[in-house]
């Protein structure tokens, strides 16, 4: 019997790199054996979240690129186009943290979708305040 690899997918924005996003990539990476990551682009920031992320959608994408459990990367380009990206990449899994929950289930037609607890007390939006006070 052929032996299939489980492909898992996931999305963010990855800005300013912290241990949050290190460990939600490392569980998804753990729940297959092969991790894609769609890096959300800075427009689809700044159409989201009224701000441009920090790193360029560039610099996001070499960062995460470069981490030893990620296998392959993409710019996510707008958020109603995950169905498509599933598809493209043919993933078995999508893999977000909790506070999407249940934002992403009508993608339970084309794969699997896991939720992942959030590591609490660390955020970007947080590190960000907080250097301003050093500042
Ligand atoms: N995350 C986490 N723990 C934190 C912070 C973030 O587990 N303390 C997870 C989020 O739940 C998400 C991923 O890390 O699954 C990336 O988080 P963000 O960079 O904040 O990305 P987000 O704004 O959630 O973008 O298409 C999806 C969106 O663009 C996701």
């Amino acid at each position: 019997m052929e032996l299939k690899m489980r492909k898992v997918i996931t999305f963010g924005t990855f800005d300013v790199l912290h241990i949050g996003h290190i460990n939600i990539l490392k569980r998804a990476k753990k729940m297959g054996d092969y991790l894609i990551v769609g890096v959300s682009s800075d427009y689809l920031n700044f159409s989201k979240k009224q701000r441009y992320p920090v790193y360029p959608e560039t610099e996001r994408l070499e960062i995460i690129r470069s981490l030893k459990f990620v296998d392959e990367v993409f710019i996510e380009e707008s958020l109603e186009l995950k169905g498509e990206y599933i598809k493209k990449f043919k993933a078995d899994i999508l893999v977000m943290g909790d506070d999407w929950l249940g934002r992403f289930d009508e993608y339970k037609e084309l794969c699997e979708v896991s939720y992942l607890p959030r590591t609490v007390g660390i955020s970007t939006t947080e590190l960000i305040s907080q250097i301003k006070r050093y500042g």
